[in-house]
């Protein structure tokens, strides 16, 4: 496969129009379209010669990958003569798929009564959301059974179109027969407008681009501490005060000593913006599904209204990040309060689904108020969780009557769930996994794959985020139903879902940045069946789709050409390191003396093995002679066990399982910042325990060991370490112990293992995790997480 050419005569206009594009987005795609379609009868005109059709085989990189797609032989030319013809049945579909053709061709595309290009009713398309695309060289035919199903054949369409023509006004279309269905109904992407607020432009782009890939659910998080976004008829102070914070922290939460922006900042959306976004989707067959938080999340609502507070305040909206005490009371004039909101949020939006956050809401008020204490008592309700339970329960009875559907939360689970409630799992997967188990449905969106705010790579120059790690390839791997679940079970899980918290996302350049392509993975995993889907196809048909986002003014962020490197070790044949990007068709070339490598350094061929003492790697891509992509750079750190065989009591979790039990044995470092690369191992409640053969009887001067720390992430250094040797692999005596220093700054925990010149052949290490996280803390009462780097033997 070859890309697309992009440089050809008449590209001047192109770039152009592209720059237009760029800069003014809603009204200059329509004159871009004009523009280019008078340059291309201005061209006609001159020269009537029809251009040849390429000669070699195109590229076919339709995203989400389709259930079927056969390549036929030559092309479809499109050009300012072909006709477009839809099914009576869609007037309101056929005026909006000309446009959208337009503006992607730039061509006139007029209506005819047999058109070239035609969208086709055909009840014979058994899914709703399905369709049938064949191109041949007279015609294209999309033909579903829905609008909803033609409307993604639309799509498809567009995307067997190059980014741009690369022969002036005639595009050509490669010949092909596809045929598509989804593998989930709910394919969502959500956005937070609180922490930072979009325009309705933004959102519309958003939503375009959800469009464009097939996703059907726009999850609006609309409230939050930091600002409330939607105008509320009856309590105007929601959009006066609540809705704009005295300043905003600036860096992240973690810099010492925070510092703030000292301007106020804020926004909100009218209900005439509201029902316009709302339309927008809907044209686009997306629903949007509002959010309105409680009890927790609160902050700016009770600083408009304090009297829906356990305490008489005053509060302010937040100005920084985090998780804050003073949340809505369950009081009656709570409930009035919040059911006169719902009334006016279902009077905006259509959707069946209401979300109501139920998220990290601390009870600490709860605790301290007479009145929280005495309803609990009134209602037999034992804890405050299930006093949270008693609050989402009646919110759920009055979406219920009023013929809508509660979605929360996974923490709607703790203090019981209410009888119909969707669960939006994203603690992990357990509550999906209870929620399924218990008959309802659930929405999976765990932090670990689809989280967009998290860093995409480890590179020191990536834009600051909130933390983690995040990259394409882990978001692509991600299967939405748990194993743990029955078939029967499963049919729960309504599909998958990405979340793009905005604290760290101030603009919509970064917001473009931080979600695309991570939500084209998203996509695939909710579209494509399992069986169709691989990663290296997947950064294939990327390469040439990221063009594409360009032109549609998306600024994506692109590691397909990064040198990434994988380090094979733990199976006792030393250590190796692959190296390779995700794009094809680059060449590697490499140094291991830690100097800047060149063209004319070593090509890369085969895992390379790296031996005794200290190694520093460095590597970048070429394509075409010239550099492309970022370099990566790798320290190996040759030690006793560098490279043996290492067998672990107890997997790591599967999200965090690096590049497998050989990670702690390979002489590299995790990073110093995110325990989510392929270094760190991490377990959930459990205790880390490895029994290293080093192949022959050696004597030991000591054990170290690194562990990851980040307690508001549920990540605790252990409690102590312990090491004993065996010579047959059998009997082990204790060697050494030490206990976890975990005082002092910084991410990373080391710990040190003495042995005073001990022998044996066998080493066991164990390390005993931290425990349950006290009261107080971020994920009270849980099991602590435990990150363990390598366990350098020496
Ligand atoms: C947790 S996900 C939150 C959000 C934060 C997010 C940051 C969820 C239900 N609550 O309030 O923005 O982490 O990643």
């Amino acid at each position: 496969m070859k890309p697309w050419k992009l440089s050809v005569a008449g590209s001047s206009t192109v770039d152009i129009l592209f720059t237009l594009t760029k800069s003014l987005p809603d009204m200059t795609m329509k004159l871009a379209g004009a523009l280019a379609a008078l340059s291309g009868m201005l061209l006609l005109g001159c020269a009537a010669a029809e251009p040849p059709a390429p000669t070699e085989k195109a590229a076919i990189a339709i995203i989400p990958q389709p259930r079927s797609v056969e390549q036929g032989e030559g092309y479809f030319r499109w050009n300012p003569k072909t006709t477009f013809t839809a099914d009576a049945a869609w007037p309101e579909l056929a005026r909006q798929a000309a446009e959208q053709l337009r503006q992607q061709t730039g061509l006139p595309l007029p209506d005819a009564a047999d058109g070239a290009i035609a969208l086709i009713k055909d009840e014979a398309v058994d899914h709703a959301e399905g369709y049938q695309v064949e191109v041949t060289p007279e015609r294209i035919a999309i033909r579903a059974s829905t609008p909803a199903g033609a409307f993604y054949g639309l799509q498809t369409l567009v995307q067997l179109l190059p980014p741009q023509s690369a022969a002036g006004p005639t595009w050509f279309v490669p010949c092909v027969k596809i045929d598509d269905a989804p593998r989930f109904p709910y394919r969502g992407m959500h956005l937070d407008v609180a922490r930072h607020f979009f325009p309705v432009a933004v959102v519309k782009q958003y939503i375009d681009m959800l469009a464009a890939h097939k996703q059907n659910r726009f999850h609006w998080h609309l409230t939050d501490d930091q600002g409330w976004r939607i105008e509320i008829k009856k309590y105007p102070r929601l959009a006066e005060v609540a809705a704009y914070r005295r300043e905003t922290l600036i860096g992240h939460y973690s810099d010492e000593p925070q510092r703030f922006d000292g301007k106020r900042y804020g926004g909100h959306y009218t209900h005439d913006e509201v029902r316009e976004v709302v339309r927008y989707a809907a044209e686009r067959y997306i629903t949007v599904i509002p959010e309105i938080e409680m009890p927790g999340h609160a902050q700016a609502a009770i600083s408009a209204y304090p009297e829906l507070a356990c305490t008489p305040g005053p509060f302010e909206p937040a100005t920084k990040w985090g998780v804050f005490e003073d949340v809505f009371c369950p009081k009656e004039e709570t409930f009035a309060f919040l059911e006169d909101v719902l009334l006016e949020v279902m009077a905006l939006f259509p959707s069946e689904y209401i979300h109501i956050g139920g998220d990290e809401c601390p009870k600490t008020r709860w605790e301290q108020s007479d009145f929280c204490q005495q309803l609990m008592q009134r209602e037999g309700l034992r804890d405050e969780h299930e006093l949270q339970s008693y609050f989402i329960r009646r919110i759920e009875r009055f979406l219920n009557a009023n013929g809508r559907k509660l979605i929360g939360w996974d923490e709607i689970l703790e203090g019981g769930l209410a009888p119909n409630a969707t669960v939006m799992s994203w603690r992990g997967t357990e509550g999906g996994i209870a929620a399924a188990q218990s008959g309802h449905d659930v929405i999976m969106t765990p932090t670990s794959f689809c989280y967009f705010d998290y860093y995409q790579d480890d590179h020191p120059d990536e834009p600051l985020a909130i933390g983690g790690l995040l990259p394409l390839e882990k978001v692509y791997s991600y299967e939405p139903i748990p194993e743990a679940l029955t078939a029967e079970q499963a049919r729960h899980i309504l599909g998958a879902q990405g979340n793009v918290w905005t604290e760290y996302i101030p603009t919509p350049e970064k917001l473009q940045y931080m979600v695309w392509p991570r939500a084209c993975a998203m996509a695939e995993i909710g579209w494509t069946q399992p069986e169709r889907r691989n990663y290296a196809d997947f950064a294939t048909r990327l390469s040439y789709h990221l063009p594409r986002l360009r032109a549609w003014g998306i600024q994506a962020a692109n590691h397909l050409d990064n040198v990434k490197t994988e380090v094979l070790a733990g199976d006792g044949q030393g250590v190796r390191v692959r190296l390779f990007t995700d794009a094809p068709g680059n060449d590697i070339h490499y140094t291991l003396d830690g100097s800047a490598p060149t063209p004319a350094s070593a090509r890369y061929e085969q895992p390379i093995p790296l031996k005794e003492g200290n190694v520093t790697l460095k590597a970048f891509t070429v394509r075409d002679g010239a550099p492309v992509g970022r370099g990566a750079g790798l320290q190996f750190r040759g030690h006793k066990a560098a490279g043996k065989a290492i067998r672990l009591t107890h997997p790591p979790a599967k999200q965090y399982a690096g590049a497998g039990p050989g990670s702690a044995l390979n002489g590299v470092m995790g990073s110093d910042e995110r325990y989510g690369d392929a270094e760190w191992l991490g377990f959930e409640g459990l205790d880390f325990e490895a029994v290293v053969d080093l192949g022959e009887a050696q004597s030991l001067q000591g054990v170290s060991l690194r562990f990851y720390r980040s307690e508001g992430q549920w990540i605790y250094a252990p409690r102590s370490v312990e090491v004993s040797l065996s010579d047959d692999g059998q009997r082990f005596v204790a060697a050494g112990s030490a206990t976890v220093n975990a005082a002092g700054e910084g991410n990373v925990v080391p710990i040190a293992v003495p042995l005073a010149g001990k022998q044996g052949r066998y080493l066991k290490v164990k390390v005993n995790r931290y425990g349950v996280i006290p009261a107080g803390a971020q994920g009270a009462g849980h099991e602590a997480w435990l990150f363990v780097d390598e366990l350098v033997v020496e």
